[in-house]
């Protein structure tokens, strides 16, 4: 039996990428690159800075900023999502992942968070779960973002666990590709195609049950 799940939080535990789209459009307006739904998906597991970079590499700016002044840009988008977040609560989580947590907790399966959002206590706590993780890694002291396993690595270091005991979930092909270099069994939550990398793949969230995770383990 698997002894920890890390999830993944944005587009697995609550759904943030349509606030992130939003706040991404408003700095893209200002510098004139126009941002499109297809192109913020590949921003999806993506942390901030390397974010601003693919953005700005759309019209080929990357180097027409300083490092210092990419930051600022950073820090105005941030600024502007931080304020669209406010308005999350409990029922943004998505479908079954309250009675999974629970299940999980029951069962006394350790629970962790490997996101690449410097915001996921702050939406955690919108969400009324800062209680349900046994651990949650800090971005801010990873040398390496997705797609490096380096973050679920560190999950189940922090919960004690070696990775072959865990299994993780992503709803990002980079992280599903973390969490299988980081030799642990991965679930992707969304279009089979895109996350076909995963060892098992959900088309959403309602059908993440315990029962179904204790089945894939057992395969
Ligand atoms: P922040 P995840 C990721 O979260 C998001 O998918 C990605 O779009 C975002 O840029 C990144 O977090 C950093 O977020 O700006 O809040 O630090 O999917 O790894 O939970
Ligand atoms: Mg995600």
């Amino acid at each position: 039996m698997f002894k920890a799940v890390i999830f993944d939080l944005d587009g697995v535990i609550t759904d943030t990428a349509a606030f992130h789209f939003v706040a991404w459009k408003k700095l893209g307006e200002k510098l004139g690159i126009e941002l499109t739904e297809s192109f913020n998906e590949e921003l999806k597991g993506v942390d901030r800075i390397e974010s601003l970079r693919r953005i700005l590499a759309l019209r080929n700016q990357e180097l027409d900023f300083s490092n210092e002044e990419k930051a600022v840009l950073a820090t105005e988008k941030n600024d502007y999502y931080v304020t669209l977040i406010q308005q999350i609560t409990p029922n943004d989580l998505l479908p079954g992942i309250s009675d999974l947590l629970k299940d999980l907790k029951k069962n006394h399966i350790k629970v962790g968070l490997a996101s690449a959002s410097k915001n996921a206590p702050m939406i955690l706590n919108q969400l009324g779960l800062t209680n349900a993780f046994d651990t949650i890694v800090d971005p801010a002291t990873l040398s390496k973002g997705k797609p490096d396993p380096e973050i679920f690595v560190k999950a189940c270091e922090q919960l004690l666990i070696t990775p072959s005991e865990a299994i993780g979930i992503e709803d990002a092909y980079s992280g599903v590709q973390a969490i299988n270099d980081a030799n642990m069994l991965s679930v992707g939550v969304g279009d089979a195609e895109t996350l076909s990398a995963a060892d098992y793949v959900f088309s959403t969230t309602a059908n993440l049950t315990f029962e179904e995770l204790m089945h894939i383990w057992e395969l």
